[in-house]
């Protein structure tokens, strides 16, 4: 299997994660990449291939342009201010408040982030374009017949919405790719996310679109971020109505009631009848991440791996979450090779 990689994701490397009331070293870091890599190469899977240039099209078919334009600019008006530390926002358009977009960049960090643990630093712009090249690529390898191939992004991207960013995620990868199976002729697309988190930006993006089914098997918005979304009762609007399916989890879910989620959702992509599969494969499921509720073992990445290999459909890891990085290679690296023994 062709691994689309680029190490311009070290580009990203914020100082600190609001967690806790404190800060700590973002969770999200450059060695979880670095993990994932020398295992790929102890099992002899590192076919490693560098991304071509991104394709804006797709990107703007997923994004919001002005959104696009603040990323790009958003660390040059910050800086500008006279602000020396990593963006964070400050203000929020809660409840009751307007719907306007501030000019000042303060306001405007507020008016595109939906959650503070996610700073942006001097190199994030650039680190978010390559993780993006990084998925279309593989995507255009699996567009032009390769059976399989997987997107080792960084940063991730499903809690990237339309017009959002936050949950360590700025351009959203999955829904790239998705878009871009479709430029490419594929009628449908099946987005699987298996993250811990529920996938609301890949949710968002779709949400009114019946050329993607999106299902997201992840820990209960009651109990885990993002919150304020991933609940059963979020199932599309419009002509997306019955195209998003959701299936969260109380804390302590093992393989036992993971799988039989992954069996339901399995169920309905199938009914589907899909072009394509994108895998938003976040191993935040693994019993020893910190900052997750899922308890599943390092054997189940391969269980659920050969089980998405018999979709026999054209198929797209792109990387997301995962957090326990002494493990986050062996269970990466466990799902690509369950698959590829099915
Ligand atoms: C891509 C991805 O996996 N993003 C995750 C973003 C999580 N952001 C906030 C996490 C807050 C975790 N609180 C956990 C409490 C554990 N005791
Ligand atoms: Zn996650």
């Amino acid at each position: 299997m062709k691994v689309v990689y680029s190490e311009d994701h070290r580009l990203h490397f914020p100082q600190g994660e609001l967690y806790g009331g404190e800060f700590v070293t973002p969770f999200e870091r450059p060695s979880r990449v670095e993990y994932i890599l020398r295992e790929l190469k102890r099992r002899k899977m590192a076919d490693l291939m560098a991304p071509a240039k991104l394709d804006w099209k797709p990107v703007r078919k997923v994004h919001d342009r002005e959104f696009l334009d603040f990323l790009e600019t958003a660390w040059s008006e910050w800086t500008a201010a006279g602000y020396r530390g990593e963006i964070i926002p400050t203000g929020f358009a809660a409840r009751g408040m307007g719907r306007k977009k501030p000019r000042f960049i303060d306001g405007k960090v507020g008016y595109y982030c939906h959650s503070m643990e996610t700073c942006i630093t001097a190199g994030t712009w650039e680190a978010a374009q390559a993780s993006a090249a990084v998925a279309q690529t593989a995507q255009k390898l699996v567009s032009a017949g390769a059976r399989s191939a997987f997107a080792l992004c960084r940063p991730p991207g499903h809690h990237a919405h339309h017009d959002m960013y936050g949950g360590y995620c700025f351009l959203n990868n999955a829904a790239i790719a998705a878009q871009g199976f479709l430029d490419r002729g594929a009628k449908r697309v099946a987005i699987l996310d298996v993250d811990f988190h529920h996938g609301n930006g890949t949710q968002d993006i779709f949400y009114g679109r019946d050329d993607v089914l999106f299902c997201s098997l992840h820990g209960q918005p009651q109990d885990a971020y993002p919150y304020f979304l991933g609940y059963k009762d979020e199932k599309g609007s419009g002509k997306g109505e019955g195209f998003n399916l959701n299936y969260p989890m109380p804390p302590g879910s093992k393989y036992d009631v993971w799988g039989k989620a992954l069996a339901d959702a399995t169920a309905k992509i199938r009914r589907f009848k899909p072009d394509a599969l994108v895998v938003s494969l976040g191993v935040d499921t693994f019993k020893d991440d910190p900052i997750s509720f899922f308890k599943l073992t390092s054997d189940d990445f391969s269980t659920y791996g050969a089980a998405i290999a018999k979709f026999k459909l054209p198929t797209l890891f792109v990387m997301e979450g995962g957090y326990a990085v002494e493990a986050i290679g062996i269970n990466t690296v466990n799902v690509l090779e369950g698959f590829l023994n099915a």
